[in-house]
């Protein structure tokens, strides 16, 4: 049989842990097909969260390091300044980058690191089971928030793009989805950028991708995309937030 399609070299053989329609496996692809394209894949070295993609070493050809919940900015922080030529990369859950890790998030933006940040939005902690995060929509049920996520007592969800962009160190951001073939294509325009803007030196770039978690979500997996587009997409646009160029 022919093949017509094959895995890209910077991924491994490991089979993925996730869930049936679970989007970190196509932005998985995207990263590892970025680096290939940019021959990065040698001097990469990627740091995991604490979150769904907690295993991504095992997912990707590279020098992978794990850091602790929400602390994979300041590791790849460390990493970037101690290995300048490495193409340091963190991926990132939204209760792992925008709940326990805001201060790594902003202080590494602020700074202006040259590192690339791949953050996966998918409203709500996968791993743990479901429970609300940052990102939860308003009236969104989850684990923690039965009757819905209520502003009133829980808070407004917190749009990481625009608040970065007011930061004179973030070089590039950009919201980005993986719900359809259209956004996927734009998601690894975006990724590539955040990697080149990095071999380029010009610093802080993050890429947020709206991602679905139909486990926790209790939906379909095509329902789960619906879903992220009727009631995510209004809520956090998509779009570039920030580009210094
Ligand atoms: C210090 C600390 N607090 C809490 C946890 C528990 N914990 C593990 S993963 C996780 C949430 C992950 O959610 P997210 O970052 O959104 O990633 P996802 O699983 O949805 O991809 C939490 C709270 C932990 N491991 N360490
Ligand atoms: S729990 Fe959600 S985010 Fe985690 S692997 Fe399953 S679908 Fe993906």
């Amino acid at each position: 049989m022919t093949a017509v399609f094959a895995k890209t070299p910077m991924l491994t053989d490991a089979v993925l842990h996730y869930c049936p329609g679970c989007t970190h496996g196509i932005i998985h692809r995207l990263v590892a097909e970025t680096l290939d394209e940019l021959g990065a894949g040698e001097r990469a070295v990627g740091v995991a969260p604490v979150g769904c993609a907690v295993m991504a070493y095992n997912y990707f050809n590279c020098d992978f390091i794990q850091a602790a919940h929400g602390r994979a900015p300041a590791v790849a922080t460390g990493v970037k300044r101690a290995r300048p030529e490495c193409a340091v990369f963190t991926y990132q859950g939204d209760g792992d980058l925008a709940a326990i890790g805001t201060a790594e998030t902003v202080h590494a933006a602020a700074r202006g690191e040259n590192i690339t940040v791949v953050f996966v939005n998918n409203a709500i902690y996968g791993m743990t089971g479901g429970q609300m995060a940052p990102t939860t929509m308003p009236g969104q049920v989850t684990q923690t928030s039965p009757y819905g996520r209520d502003p009133k007592t829980a808070g407004y969800p917190v749009r990481v793009c625009e608040m970065l962009a007011t930061l004179d160190g973030t070089a590039y951001c950009e919201r980005v989805a993986v719900d359809c073939v259209k956004n996927v294509r734009g998601a690894k325009k975006a990724i590539r950028r955040a990697f080149e803007n990095q071999l380029e030196g010009k610093g802080f770039s993050l890429v947020e991708v709206l991602s679905s978690c139909p486990t926790n979500w209790g939906m379909t997996p095509s329902g789960a995309l619906e879903w992220l587009r009727e009631n995510m997409m209004p809520y956090y646009p998509l779009g570039v937030y920030k580009d210094k160029a």
